[in-house]
């Protein structure tokens, strides 16, 4: 069955993927994000199944007020697809920048929490829905230069399920989508400031995971039964794994 589904951070990457994908599954897609040029391309590619929409995540009010700003029939969310984000820098915490913490709070979890706010009382009065949320691997697994990065993205993980604890016996699933490394889209070079280089240097010599592939899961995830929540699903490409524990010997 058609449903409507609103993803944010539509503009790039996994968000450009989901919209393509649900649209092909036969879903209509709200795609949001800040880069409106991007989001009419994208409606232009996808025809009217898209509704393109200015959305800046940050800003509460936006949020607050944005199903009131789309057409009538555009405003019951089946599928709520909390994908906008972003990592800044990769330098040990003692020599990061306040600000790239700031926004990386801002955005993956204060707008996360904000939109999730905006679009979950809809779903609980209809007795349904489905809340994706983008986790990532780091919301688990500890890295160098990951410090706020991974903190936002555990605490993505514990809210979708500290969620599913509310909506216990109601018809409403969250799952967090938590990949591993994908290459593919903007992520890297939104994280090194726009340098090539360096976000070429991060999949080098890799078989990464695609937006594809993400779009792919999230796909099944919405396919599925409606008593069957997947409460996390955690994927990385074949080249990468869990590796031991660092250990700084002394000499
Ligand atoms: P991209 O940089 O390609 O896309 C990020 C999207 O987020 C863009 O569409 C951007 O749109 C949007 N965005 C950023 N800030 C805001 C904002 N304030 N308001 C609205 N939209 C915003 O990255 P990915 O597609 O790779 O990442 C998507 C999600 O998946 C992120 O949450 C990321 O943390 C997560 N993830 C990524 C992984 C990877 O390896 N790539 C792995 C695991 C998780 P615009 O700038 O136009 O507003
Ligand atoms: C993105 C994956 O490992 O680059 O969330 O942080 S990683």
């Amino acid at each position: 069955m058609s449903k409507t589904i609103l993803v944010t951070g539509a503009t790039a990457g996994f968000g450009a993927a989901f919209a393509r994908r649900f649209v092909a599954d036969g879903h209509r897609v709200i795609a949001t994000g800040r880069r409106i040029d991007r989001l009419a391309s994208l409606a232009e590619e996808l025809g009217e199944s898209l509704l393109p929409a200015k959305l800046d995540v940050t800003d509460a009010a936006a949020v607050a007020g944005f199903l009131q700003t789309l057409p009538e029939n555009w405003r019951e969310i089946d599928v709520l697809i909390n994908n906008a984000g972003l990592a800044l820098g990769l330098s040990p915490a003692w020599e990061a920048d306040a600000s790239d913490w700031d926004t990386m709070v801002a955005t993956n979890v204060t707008g996360l929490l904000h939109v999730t706010l905006a679009i979950l009382p809809g779903m609980v009065a209809r007795n349904s829905g489905i809340i994706i949320n983008l986790g990532s691997t780091a919301g688990t697994y500890p890295y160098p230069g990951g410090h706020v990065y991974g903190a936002t993205k555990a605490f993505v993980k514990q809210f979708s399920l500290n969620l599913r604890a509310d909506l216990v016996g109601k018809n409403i699933r969250v799952t967090d989508l938590e990949p591993g490394m994908c290459s593919g889209s903007e992520f890297s070079r939104i994280r090194f400031g726009g340098d090539e280089q360096k976000a070429a240097a991060v999949y080098a010599g890799t078989q990464s995971l695609t937006p594809e592939d993400i779009a792919e899961a999230a796909s099944w995830v919405i396919s599925l039964p409606a008593h069957m929540n997947i409460n996390r699903m955690e994927m990385m490409p074949t080249c990468q794994a869990t590796g031991p524990f660092a250990v700084k010997r002394q000499n």
